[in-house]
């Protein structure tokens, strides 16, 4: 089936308000022909989701949230609800990145909690998984994903309200990335999971590639098969990386 690209942009814990002019520069950018055919995402700190959604009124560029509770509401000091993004007219979130793996425990049988939060508030769940360099010298790549995958995606995953991104943990930030013919074998082998899970909407679902992504790559990695898009972080900062990312479709 036809699977609409997804260019999407992770912040991270970088940006304050002078970086808004970035937001409504990707906005400017993102336009015409393409936005027919390609999705494009910006996930900013909370703190500028408001802002950030305002400055997308008349552009197709959508805005996310970094992560989410897994409870609608109540005594969770400093955590953000799903209906608090969408609140501020955030379409997506991003769940269980690497990151929050590591800095906050997250396991996948949370990510999945999560999902399912995201999904009563109508937000699209970008659900992270990858392996980490001890488990792919050991050959444990696609047991590392299997397992990820089963556990961090709920059974009411859908392709319109759930996005699998995958990013090997070696490759985040580093400037390294798997060789094109890794990152085609780990999308193969996710694609039949997600179809022998979901069916259909498993064939339909996308399946983006994270991890050092920048404009000089970005054509290549694209072009591999299975790969629907890409998570892209420190190049999605600036207005002018980000966009031509967005532009090798
Ligand atoms: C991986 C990616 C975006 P970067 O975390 O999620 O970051 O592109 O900086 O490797």
């Amino acid at each position: 089936p036809d699977v609409r690209p997804l260019v999407a942009g992770n912040w991270k814990m970088n940006g304050t308000r002078d970086a808004l002019g970035e937001i409504k520069a990707m906005a400017e950018g993102v336009v015409g022909p393409l936005a027919d055919r390609v999705d494009a995402l910006i996930c900013p700190p909370v703190t500028l989701l408001y802002v950030a959604t305002a400055l997308c009124t008349d552009s197709p560029l959508m805005i996310g949230a970094q992560d989410c509770h897994q409870k609608v509401s109540g005594a969770h000091t400093g955590d953000i609800s799903a209906e608090m993004i969408a609140d501020c007219f955030g379409t997506h979130v991003i769940l269980g990145h690497s990151e929050r793996r590591t800095d906050h425990a997250e396991t996948d049988h949370l990510v999945r909690d999560k999902a399912v939060a995201a999904y009563q508030a109508d937000l699209t769940a970008i659900i992270c998984i990858g392996e980490t360099a001890g488990e792919r010298d050991s050959y444990q790549t696609l047991d590392v994903l299997k397992r990820q995958l089963d556990g961090s995606i709920p059974d009411g995953a859908t392709a319109e309200n759930t996005v699998i991104a995958y990013e090997p943990v070696w490759a985040i930030g580093s400037g390294l990335t798997p060789t094109n013919e890794d990152i085609a074998v780990a999308h193969a082998f996710m694609r039949s999971e997600l179809t022998k899970r979901f069916g259909e909407e498993g064939k339909k679902m996308r399946i983006l590639y994270g991890g050092s992504v920048k404009p000089g790559n970005a054509e290549v990695l694209m072009g591999i098969a299975n790969v629907d898009g890409a998570l892209i972080g420190g190049a999605s900062l600036k207005a002018a990386d980000f966009l031509a990312i967005y532009s090798v479709y």
